[in-house]
């Protein structure tokens, strides 16, 4: 980070040291115009933080003085910026619906292939919602189950129960992804399978969970139909592994693309949506993936004070960075959404949970926050207590719709009066002085006071559409990117993913060999011991 960029914001902070939100609302009313950005859909109140028109240009020059400029253009133009593993990091040429758009890597333009496989996924999705593609016996297909983990699973399950108004109701989606047998089991028991399709979703088609997962389903399938040339109408694959997904047994014909460019966390919009278009259609998913568009092209060109990544990302440096908060909460007021704050926390922490600096030195800063959340108002029954009167900063992020799709009564009312009620509580607390005024006994005064200052962002749609959501996901894309960029750390790559991935396959030899090798730390041998023991297996 930029130290002189660094050292005005911490001016700033020991300047206003003592002054609240609520203060700096007295001292402008106007605040809520003042900070608040509209794009791609979603309108941002950032107003209930800890900062003035002083402390944004203080946090703006920083971004500027990282080079943010020239790393957007970088990356949006295929430059190689995921440099640990030699990449072009291209998600948004996935969504870049311009027609006549060229965006080269190696010298060789990527579009007509992301075109061709988009139109592959359409004539795909479109046979199977029409019954045109059927199962092995001739059936419907009626279930789809998408078989893949971390990247390959968490946007897919997030965005097909984030569009669920959209999805064709008379067929049935499921995602399995951990390697606990559990997850299949209870999976196909949900299933016929004459009626399923398995979708195995892996950029690799070589990661373990994924493929013992898919391997078992196939059995399964060729068990129940009697026969291994079933597997040809049922299974498909989603990879940028051809040789692996032809030794699995699945007819590359019906294998969709990507490319090495599509970091897992950021592949929902390639073919690893598959499942979510089927579920959606093809003109909902275009929906989709043109929300992304408008936010990319909002992040690209707008002004870094009035860009909605930029000013989150900063918002976010400023309270981890300047005041020491060590996570952030996303509390979604719509059921849909429920499962946005897994998605992001992969997104976010799998990207800057990093504490190297790009040039292999460590940082000598915190880097990428703990992100965690639930929908609202159900986090309001059990963890916000410790928001607003806990001894931890947590700013939040708020994400609301102005619309429900499901109106019932003034439900939709109540949700959106707990969405605002919270923010305005956590902003402006209670004093000791409005206690008392409300007639609490002087013994309870303390207990009921609430500090306030709690920082908190609103993000605001008019209704969560398709369109909504990509260009949800992409702001969020996009904060996480400015973010890495100014803490001068690779956000592309994950080591550590990698360490676990090989971590395991040593353990399990020992788990299942005639004998256990003895070879670990003494807790280590012994959990294994007590494995082998209650499975029968010799010491
Ligand atoms: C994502 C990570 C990781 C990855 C999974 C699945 O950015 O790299 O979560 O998506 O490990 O990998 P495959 O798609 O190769 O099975």
């Amino acid at each position: 980070m930029d130290a002189k960029a660094w050292e005005k914001i911490d001016g700033l902070i020991d300047r206003d040291r003592g002054k609240t939100i609520r203060d700096r609302f007295a001292e402008d009313p106007d605040r809520a115009r003042k900070f608040s950005i509209d794009a791609a859909g979603w309108h941002l109140d950032y107003s209930k933080n800890r900062i003035d028109g002083e402390m944004m240009n203080a946090l703006v020059k920083l971004a500027e003085k990282s080079g943010l400029k020239e790393e957007i253009e970088k990356m949006f133009t295929g430059k190689k910026i995921n440099e640990t593993e030699k990449r072009a990091v291209l998600h948004t040429a996935l969504r870049n619906l311009d027609p006549g758009a060229t965006i080269k890597v190696d010298g060789k333009d990527v579009m007509p292939g992301v075109r061709r496989v988009l139109a592959a996924m359409g004539d795909f999705s479109d046979a199977v919602r029409r019954g045109e593609w059927r199962g092995f016996t001739g059936r419907r297909i009626k279930y789809v189950v998408n078989i893949g983990i971390g990247g390959s699973d968490l946007g897919p399950v997030m965005a097909n129960l984030a569009l669920k108004p959209y999805a064709k109701r008379n067929m049935k989606f499921f995602f399995v992804s951990n390697v606990d047998s559990t997850h299949l089991a209870e999976t196909l028991r949900e299933v016929k399978a004459a009626e399923t399709l398995f979708i195995v979703a892996s950029k690799t088609f070589t990661t373990q969970e994924t493929m013992s997962n898919a391997e078992a389903a196939k059995e399964w399938l060729v068990e129940k139909l009697g026969d291994k040339k079933a597997v040809a109408k049922h299974f498909v694959a989603v990879s940028t592994a051809k040789d692996e997904v032809a030794a699995f047994g699945i007819d590359t014909k019906n294998m969709f693309g990507f490319w090495d460019w599509v970091g897992g966390r950021y592949s929902l919009p390639s073919a690893i949506g598959l499942s979510l278009m089927i579920a959606i259609g093809r003109a909902n998913y275009k929906r989709m993936l043109k929300g992304y568009w408008k936010m990319d092209r909002h992040f690209r060109t707008a002004s870094f004070k009035r860009n909605m990544p930029v000013v989150l990302a900063l918002l976010g440096i400023l309270y981890a960075n300047g005041y020491g908060a060590e996570s952030y909460a996303v509390l979604p007021y719509d059921q849909y959404l429920a499962r946005f704050p897994a998605y992001l926390q992969q997104m976010d922490m799998e990207s800057n949970g990093k504490c190297v600096a790009k040039d292999g030195s460590s940082v000598e800063y915190t880097t990428g926050p703990i992100v965690w959340g639930e929908p609202g108002t159900n986090g309001q029954h059990s963890f916000y207590q410790l928001i607003h009167q806990g001894t931890h900063l947590i700013p939040c992020d708020f994400i609301g719709c102005c619309r429900t799709h499901n109106p019932i009564g003034d439900l939709h009312d109540k949700l959106t009066a707990n969405l605002f009620a919270q923010t305005e509580a956590l902003a402006f607390g209670k004093t000791a002085e409005e206690c008392r005024k409300e007639g609490v006994p002087e013994e309870l005064v303390p207990f009921k006071t609430f500090e306030g200052d709690k920082p908190t962002n609103t993000l605001l749609c008019d209704e969560l559409t398709p369109e909504t959501l990509g260009a949800l996901v992409a702001l969020y894309e996009h904060k996480v990117f400015t973010q890495g960029v100014i803490w001068n750390i690779y956000s592309f790559d994950q080591w550590g993913v990698q360490l676990g991935k090989v971590l395991a396959k040593g353990v399990l030899g020992d788990l299942t060999a005639k004998k256990a090798s003895g070879r670990h730390d003494a807790s280590t041998n012994d959990l294994i011991a007590r494995y082998r023991k209650a499975n029968g297996r010799p010491a």
